[in-house]
């Protein structure tokens, strides 16, 4: 498929790298570019020989938000009717390997949204993150009251979506929106070093952790343990957990097979 909006690219053979190019809009979210992506992720996920994805922007703008654009003439009925932008919106929840966000610069609104549904985000020094809807008379609308609050707790959460102020990357690393802060320069190899350690690991008891984690959010304790005990189980069924255990009984390191 040839894309228009995103760049999509390999590094090592194993980490597949989408990276959104809409620049003279901030890399500013619509139907086509959200096409794309779901196209680009999906094919990633079926790629036997990928192991991970990075999604990054440019360094000013991860992505600033749906395209107001292309909303702003929009009525109920064409947003309800089309279903607006939900079509492949959600996609990204459904890749089962791991996705990695590189945020630089200005992740707002649906950009915050879009980092927020990948598995964990590096940040750089610039980068800012926000809800800012309230702004154009409008709230959230995909998962942003739902995942900010989670990842960072009610207080900050309503504070960033009813102020519609931004939270630089040192806040959000504290609230814990972030995993790491990284300067600029350094951010695609601190991302790529990271995706390249989990192409390392079995793919089964990767994508395994991830459902896992996942599961965390959907259930209550009592279920999430005991989900996370059944797939801990099956993972005795799989040859790299046998390989992982005698390589580390025999002081070499592991060949794992992803069977
Ligand atoms: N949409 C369209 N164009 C945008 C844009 C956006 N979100 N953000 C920036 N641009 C464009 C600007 O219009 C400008 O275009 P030209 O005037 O050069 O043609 C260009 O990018 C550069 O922007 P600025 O000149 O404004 O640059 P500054 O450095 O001065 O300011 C800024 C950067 C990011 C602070 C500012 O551009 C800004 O406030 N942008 C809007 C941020 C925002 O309000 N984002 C939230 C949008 S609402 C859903 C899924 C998603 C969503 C909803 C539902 N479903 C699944 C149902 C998401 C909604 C949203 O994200």
């Amino acid at each position: 498929m040839a894309y228009q909006n995103i760049e999509v690219r390999t590094e090592g053979g194993k980490v597949g790298i989408i990276t959104l190019n809409r620049p003279k809009a901030l890399n500013a979210l619509n139907g086509a570019l959200m096409d794309e992506l779901g196209a680009a992720l999906k094919a990633f996920d079926l790629d036997e020989t990928i192991g991970c994805m990075i999604i990054t922007g440019s360094e000013k703008a991860f992505a600033a938000g749906a395209d107001i654009s292309a909303m702003a003439l929009m009525t109920f009925t064409d947003v309800y009717k089309e279903d607006f932008i939900t079509r492949n919106w959600e996609t990204i929840r459904s890749i089962r390997k791991p996705v990695i966000a590189a945020v630089s610069g200005f992740a707002l609104g649906g950009g915050c949204e879009l980092a927020m549904m990948c598995d964990f985000i590096i940040a750089a020094e610039n980068a800012k993150f926000g809800q800012p809807e309230i702004k154009i008379g409008i709230i959230p609308g995909a998962g942003g009251t739902q995942r900010l609050p989670r990842a960072i707790g009610k207080a900050k959460a309503m504070d960033l979506v009813l102020t519609g102020r931004m939270m630089d990357a040192q806040e959000a690393e504290r609230a814990g929106l972030v995993s790491r802060v990284v300067p600029l320069e350094k951010m695609m190899d601190e991302a790529l070093g990271a995706a390249l350690m989990i192409c390392g690991y079995g793919q089964l008891s990767v994508m395994a952790a991830k459902e896992s984690l996942n599961r965390a959010f959907e259930s209550g304790l009592t279920d999430g343990v005991m989900f996370e005990r059944r797939i801990f189980h099956a993972l005795f069924a799989s040859a790299d957990q046998k390989e992982g255990m005698d390589a580390f009984l025999n002081k070499r390191p592991p060949q794992f097979t992803n069977r």
